[in-house]
């Protein structure tokens, strides 16, 4: 038996994995700058990666994935329950054993004449109560690099696995980078995830939706917990106090900009901050006051570069400038930086996310829409204090989001934790470039997790009504949902967003205060319109316009309510009685 390590049950499953992958070579990634320097160079020297202007962009990398291996393969990605209804009609099911007798031969001597590199890593503050192990395996440096930044890595994380304890088993291969045996598939009853044939981010950092949000969904359901596709930020009034809000939007929802807002100046000169905590999943438990915590398991950012600037995102630009690795942007031969459309001016020489010459008038663009920054989150110049803590962050409110041209008003609160449950159950967005397939056509995606849920979501909606049973009523998180995105009948855009967004934050913390009134409809609650400060914005959003992105048409909602009725008959029996009766309520109120 293989001694890599202390723990027994690390070691038989390596030897198990030799076995199969067959490399020519084991790393142990222990942590130490010295290794991941080594790494660095001999990736350079691959071609795998490509040093940047150190100077401008001290320790960052440029890398460039094949062209066919772009974006999460959500139709290639498979939840392997025993069972097909545990795995639910949202997800893509194998039985275990035909996924482990389909991925086998993929496998099968895949790491011949490579490395193996075994990255130990933490999900969670290592050695912390509330955090979780993980091994990968990967024959990636790609992967090594990146889930240096995105995890916690190293020796102290096998010290805290100690003798025998347990760890999520990851195996990622390129293999050959065949699309068509491209699979992501996770085993949740064995606490397992294999990736074959793609070395894009989202489909190989194990740490990330693999194991932070499909697995850790099936196990907080198993221990009393939540694993969310949630942002968490904490917003600082002018006495000091930071309120924390847990928010889920569908992926390229402006999710990383919402996590490191800027207020506007009128807030900012009164003394508001907001610290962001995570931009892309939340853990969530109970904690011993009654309330929910919230903790960020990851420890860097993987954000999608194409619209961060110093307008839109200026906390998400400084976050990247150093011990960065971009991925599928432009690279401006000129000073050897990086550019990506949004960025400003486009640089003379460049070459484009394929590596071929490219300037402003190719007619194509340059960077990938779904290229992407992996950054450490220690640079982001709004990071909590609490970042670290391992207990996370009490929550006072939970907000969902999505895009809805002319459905959802800009903000409204649900009238109880069930119906938030709902509000959540329901929410549907636009498709954006972040998962292969088609872009612009609207589709459920219920609190953001419909790619991500590890087990069936009827079960998921249940698991949230259990919780919401479990907390006392003044301690649950109020539960909002709210709508960027409202277009007039011209299809422009009729809020403004980015740090303006914080108007909307301020009413929402106010009614988690019991300091603000609002108009009860058929939905929930809708802000009155002078709740809402326009100050400084009035040229933007006039009162009228404010009214219009505020109103309930109730009978697009009737459409609605019909659309929700068809989603949920997916669930058959499955589906919590508390969600038809909230349906049930919708229908009676938008009668009345
Ligand atoms: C992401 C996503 O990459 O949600 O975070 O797609
Ligand atoms: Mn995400």
């Amino acid at each position: 038996m293989s001694n890599l390590t202390k723990n027994t049950k690390l070691n038989a499953w390596l030897d198990e994995m030799i076995a199969l992958t067959n490399p020519a070579n084991v790393v142990l990634i222990d942590g130490t700058d010295e290794q991941a320097e080594a790494l660095r160079a001999e990736a350079c020297a691959s071609g795998e990666l490509f040093k940047l202007n150190q100077e401008k962009l001290p320790g960052c990398y440029l890398h460039r994935t094949a062209v066919n291996d772009v974006a999460r393969v959500e139709n290639r990605t498979f939840i392997c329950t025993t069972k097909k209804e545990d795995a639910g009609p949202t997800n893509n099911w194998m039985s275990p054993k035909e996924c482990y007798d389909k991925l086998t031969p993929l496998f099968r001597n895949s790491y011949a004449g490579k490395t193996m590199y075994v990255i130990p890593y933490s999900m969670g503050v290592v050695g912390s109560p509330f955090a979780k192990n993980g091994i990968e395996l990967t024959d990636s440096i790609y992967v090594v690099l990146n889930m240096l930044i995105m995890t916690r890595v190293g020796t102290a994380v096998l010290d805290a696995m100690g003798t025998d304890g347990d760890f999520i088993k990851g195996l990622h291969a390129r293999a050959t980078m065949d699309e068509n045996n491209r699979y992501i598939c996770h085993f949740p009853e064995d606490n397992t995830i294999w990736s074959v044939n793609s070395g894009y981010g989202g489909n190989v950092l194990l740490g990330k939706k693999c194991f932070a949000l499909r697995i850790a969904s099936y196990l907080g359901r198993n221990e009393g917990w939540m694993a969310e596709h949630m942002l968490i930020l904490g917003i600082e009034n002018p006495e000091g106090e930071v309120k924390y809000v847990a928010a889920a939007f569908p992926s390229a929802c402006g999710k990383t900009n919402l996590a490191m807002l800027i207020p506007p100046a009128l807030y900012a000169k009164k003394g508001y901050k907001v610290w962001c905590v995570g931009d892309d999943i939340a853990w969530i438990r109970k904690g011993p006051d009654g309330r929910l915590w919230a903790a960020n398991p990851e420890n860097g950012f993987f954000g999608v570069a194409p619209g961060t600037n110093a307008k839109s995102n200026p906390n998400a630009l400084a976050s990247t400038r150093a011990n960065t690795i971009f991925t599928n942007v432009v690279l401006n031969e000129d000073d050897n930086t990086v550019w990506w459309e949004g960025l400003g001016e486009a640089p003379e020489n460049a070459l484009d996310w394929k590596g071929q010459p490219w300037n402003k008038d190719s007619g194509v663009k340059g960077a990938h829409p779904n290229s992407r920054f992996t950054a450490p989150a220690v640079n982001c110049p709004c990071i909590s204090s609490e970042f670290e803590n391992p207990a996370g962050v009490p929550i006072s409110a939970i907000v969902f989001g999505g895009r809805r041209a002319k459905l959802a008003p800009l903000v409204y609160q649900s009238r109880s934790w069930n119906h938030g449950v709902f509000v959540g159950s329901i929410m549907a967005s636009e498709t954006t470039a972040a998962a292969a397939g088609a872009v612009g056509v609207v589709r459920r995606d219920p609190m953001a997790m419909l790619p991500f849920c590890g087990y069936n979501m009827a079960d998921y909606w249940q698991h949230w009504i259990d919780i919401g049973a479990g907390l006392d009523e003044d301690k649950a998180p109020k539960i909002f949902n709210v709508n960027w995105f409202r277009k007039d009948d011209d299809g422009n855009f009729l809020w403004p967003g980015f740090g303006d967004n914080m108007r909307v934050l301020e009413w929402i913390i106010k009614r988690c205060e019991g300091k603000v009134d609002a108009e009860e409809t058929a939905i929930g609650f809708v802000p009155k319109a002078e709740d809402i400060n326009l100050e400084g914005i009035e040229d933007e959003v006039s009162e009228d316009q404010l009214k219009e992105i505020l109103s309930v048409d109730n009978s697009l909602w009737e459409d609605e309510a019909k659309g929700i009725e068809e989603f949920y008959a997916k669930f058959g029996d499955r589906l919590p009685k508390a969600l038809s009766d909230e349906l049930n309520t919708l229908k009676a109120n938008l009668e009345k």
